[in-house]
């Protein structure tokens, strides 16, 4: 953490200075040209910001009414000159500046050039500082003298104003262009700003929240671990693909009732993992149904934090992964991506351990499943890559128990194949390394990193292929606490819920 800060300090020399823990810290955000970097002239009282175009947040620092003010400039949103990766950077680099986090953000708007369009500011600070940074953040209006008394009015109580302003709880201030602001302005300014941050308890914004958040998703995870350690069952089965091809109604076919919630919908019905055991001829099963990937209703990051948790849920490790795909669909692209994820987030050891099922055997038209996968080049390939293991399900007849025995006896011909191990823990984290790794390799492109990494919450990115931070302490607690086999699970899993918080 030191390091980080070490090295962005030194990266960004010209704004040198480190608050002081006592400063009041004011970040200034808003469109680009709204007059940020004049308003924060005007409330310093000097020429500390050059007032035109700038593109890197900057730090100043004075002494106003008695007290000590930190502000930092940043580009503004809308910024032609800037790519959206850029100015996330500049963010970045502006938080870091007011570490340990700036009291308050203030959100310049300017009354002369104002424009409906730029109303969405709103969901641009959501996007950078997440929804918490909205509870910090207070409006300030620049330009009065410009309008009159009654086209002020006239704005402040307009809807769209009205609409704006309730995302900042009403915290809102108004105040000259700096060439007519007194300072009388800037004394009931900086005081409405001491008024809101009492509000506020005295806090300053940080992402400790997310690191909250992030401690609480590792205990879940350890917990889910070690009681699924304590109910292992013998035989341990993962549903994997997209929404709508048949993960749930497969797993009812194969406990033989309906456990798992099915339906038609482009959005998945099922929307976390689910775990379900059971005896079938005579074996101890535990069936794991997973959301659809690539399913539009939830965020890539919740969705996959959500499928890894199927890896501990079948601690200590799944014996199989049935590839659940649909014999009445192309392979499209969409299916490939679902592959190609999979590949990637488990590994490519994982086809070792994959099972290919197709549903919707009711509409194989008279062909054999062979014949259909003969057709398609890729969907041949695909199946060769998983040891040429396939099967049909028709879950349209779950009567037809003859499908099921059949499914369980290529299962247990794969685990003999495989020298009867499962897929293990170890291997997924290693998969998640890989994946950590290139995502790191990205990232150090880029200056800004997270607003976690930066302000310190959860974990660090310290090195090549290293991730050091609470996680890790919390992984070694459990292996003192739950035995190494917990562990490797717990930790395993740690490594997904970072992956999936996006590190
Ligand atoms: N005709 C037919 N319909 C099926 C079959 N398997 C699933 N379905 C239907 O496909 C839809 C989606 O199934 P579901 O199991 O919810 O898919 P999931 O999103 O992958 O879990 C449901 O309406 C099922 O009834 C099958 O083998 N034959
Ligand atoms: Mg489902």
């Amino acid at each position: 953490m030191e390091d980080i800060h070490r090295k962005l300090a030194n990266e960004h020399s010209e704004s040198d200075e480190t608050p002081d823990s006592q400063d009041l810290r004011i970040v200034l955000l808003g469109v680009c040209g709204a007059g940020k970097s004049a308003t924060a002239n005007a409330i310093l009282g000097r020429e500390a910001f050059k007032e035109s175009g700038t593109r890197e947040s900057e730090m100043q620092r004075g002494r106003v009414e008695d007290r000590n003010i930190s502000i930092i400039d940043t580009p503004g949103f809308f910024n032609t000159q800037l790519t959206d990766e850029e100015l996330q950077e500049q963010m970045m680099k502006s938080l870091h500046l007011s570490r340990p986090g700036p009291h308050m953000f203030l959100l310049v708007i300017n009354l002369e050039t104002f424009r409906e369009e730029q109303r969405n500011i709103k969901e641009q600070i959501q996007k950078v500082f997440g929804a918490r940074a909205m509870k910090f953040t207070t409006v300030l209006f620049i330009g009065r003298e410009k309008v009159s008394r009654r086209e002020w009015v006239e704005f402040i109580e307009s809807e769209n104003i009205a609409e704006l302003l309730n995302y900042f709880e009403r915290r809102f201030h108004v105040i000259n262009s700096k060439n007519e602001c007194d300072p009388y302005q800037i004394t009931m300014l900086l005081k409405s700003i001491d008024e809101m941050v009492k509000n506020n308890g005295g806090q300053n914004y940080s992402n400790e929240k997310e690191a909250a958040d992030q401690k609480q998703m590792e205990r879940l995870i350890q917990e889910i671990a070690r009681e699924s350690l304590h109910t292992k069952a013998d035989l341990r089965i993962v549903l994997l693909g997209k929404t709508g091809t048949g993960k749930s109604s497969a797993g009812n076919t194969i406990i033989d009732n309906f456990v798992f919630k099915t339906g038609m919908s482009s959005k998945s019905i099922t929307n976390q993992c689910q775990k379900h055991l059971t005896t079938v001829e005579g074996r101890n099963i535990s069936v794991i149904d997973t959301p659809g990937l690539f399913d539009t209703s939830m965020s890539k990051e919740n969705l996959k934090a959500e499928i890894v948790k199927c890896v501990y849920m079948s601690a200590p490790g799944p014996h199989v992964f049935l590839l659940v795909m649909r014999l009445d669909m192309r392979y499209t692209n969409e299916e490939k991506d679902t592959v190609k994820w999979i590949q990637e987030n488990f590994g490519e050891e994982a086809s070792r351990y994959t099972i290919i099922l197709f549903t919707r055997g009711d509409q194989l038209k008279g062909k054999t499943l062979d014949d259909y996968i003969s057709e398609n080049n890729d969907l041949k390939a695909l199946v060769n890559m998983c040891g040429d293991r396939s099967h049909l399900f028709n879950n349209e007849d779950m009567k037809k128990h003859s499908q099921v025995t059949e499914l369980l006896e290529k299962i247990e011909k794969m685990v003999k194949e495989n020298g009867g191990q499962h897929y293990t823990n170890e291997m997924y984290r290693k998969a998640q390394e890989k994946i950590e790794w290139e995502a790191q390799k990205q990232r150090a492109k880029r200056y800004g990193r997270t607003a976690l990494e930066v302000i310190g919450g959860g974990a660090v990115v310290v090195g090549a292929g290293t991730v050091v931070g609470g996680a890790g302490a919390v992984a070694a607690a459990a292996a003192a606490a739950a035995g190494r086999a917990a562990t490797t699970v717990a930790a395993a899993v740690i490594g997904a819920a970072k992956a999936g918080l996006k590190l």
